[in-house]
């Protein structure tokens, strides 16, 4: 993977300009700076190895050399309307790529992308701010292909694979690239619809299972999921019949034990 084979993926995309390093610290730290000096829409930065990658809070986000898709896209919104719904449409992206594969990946709510039950991609959507309005979002997305992107399992705290592990072979990380920007830019225009999250909902994981969703504040809520609002928050029911909603942030969500 290098710029010439990133852009060649991509010719024909309405996309912005492309960035590509073979090393950087973080992509969303690149694309969040370049952002603010005025990318334009759907401007995105790859990297093949990334040396301080960000997952949610300060967890680290584990990307070695020439084994993973490590990509950060900027998009410039038009509107406030939509914007909650920003990393459904990158989960929605990314699992789109993942059916074209023949697999059966599921949305762990809310940025987390399961195969086999198991973490083949994570998602990192960041703001920037102008003046109290949304200048820029910028979504991180991070997926495992070679064996050898996967994380020394000290590391982890939810299990994790790889393409290469589910698949027997690892594909192209270009034509994923491709096919996760091409669906992003399909999928844009209808972000508001209800069928969209209708398609969102019915790909998490854990649907109509006991769960348990933990704030990074330290509070735990417990419940059976079953659904998303329309503002893409995840609707549990608790042991006493009633309805709770919890909002997109730093929660975790697992099965209940
Ligand atoms: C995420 O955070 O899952 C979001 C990851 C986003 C990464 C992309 S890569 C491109 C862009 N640039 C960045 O710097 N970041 C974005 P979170 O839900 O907080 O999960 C982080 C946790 O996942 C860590 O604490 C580890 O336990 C685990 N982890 C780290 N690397 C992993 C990997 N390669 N595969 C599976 N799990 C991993």
């Amino acid at each position: 993977m290098d710029q010439r084979t990133i852009a060649e993926s991509l010719s024909g995309l309405a996309i912005g300009e492309v960035r590509f390093f073979d090393s950087i610290g973080s992509t969303n730290d690149e694309a969040l700076a370049w952002a603010a000096r005025g990318a334009q829409d759907l401007s995105i930065v790859f990297a093949d190895e990334q040396t301080a990658g960000r997952g949610r809070l300060d967890r680290k986000w584990f990307t070695p050399a020439a084994s993973a898709i490590a990509m950060s896209l900027i998009l410039r919104p038009s509107s406030r309307s939509g914007l909650s719904r920003t990393v459904g449409l990158a989960a929605l992206s990314v699992t789109d790529s993942l059916l074209g594969q023949g697999l059966e990946p599921r949305i762990k709510w809310p940025n987390d992308i399961l195969l086999g039950g198991k973490k083949v991609a994570g998602i990192l959507t960041e703001t920037v701010w102008s003046g109290g309005q949304v200048d820029a979002l910028v979504i991180g997305i991070g997926m495992n292909v070679t064996r050898e992107s996967l994380p020394p399992a000290k590391e982890l705290h939810f299990p994790a694979t790889t393409l290469e592990d589910e698949l027997g072979r690892a594909p192209e990380r270009e034509g994923l690239v491709r096919d996760i920007v091409r669906a992003l830019i399909a999928r844009r225009p209808s972000i508001e619809s209800p069928d969209f999250l209708r398609e969102w909902e019915e790909r998490l994981a854990f649907r109509g299972r006991q769960v348990e969703v933990t704030a990074d504040a330290g509070n735990a809520m417990h419940g059976e999921q079953i659904g998303l609002n329309a503002d893409g928050s995840l609707k549990l029911k608790n042991d006493n019949g009633a309805e709770i909603s919890v909002h997109i942030g730093d929660v975790s969500l697992r099965p209940a034990p």
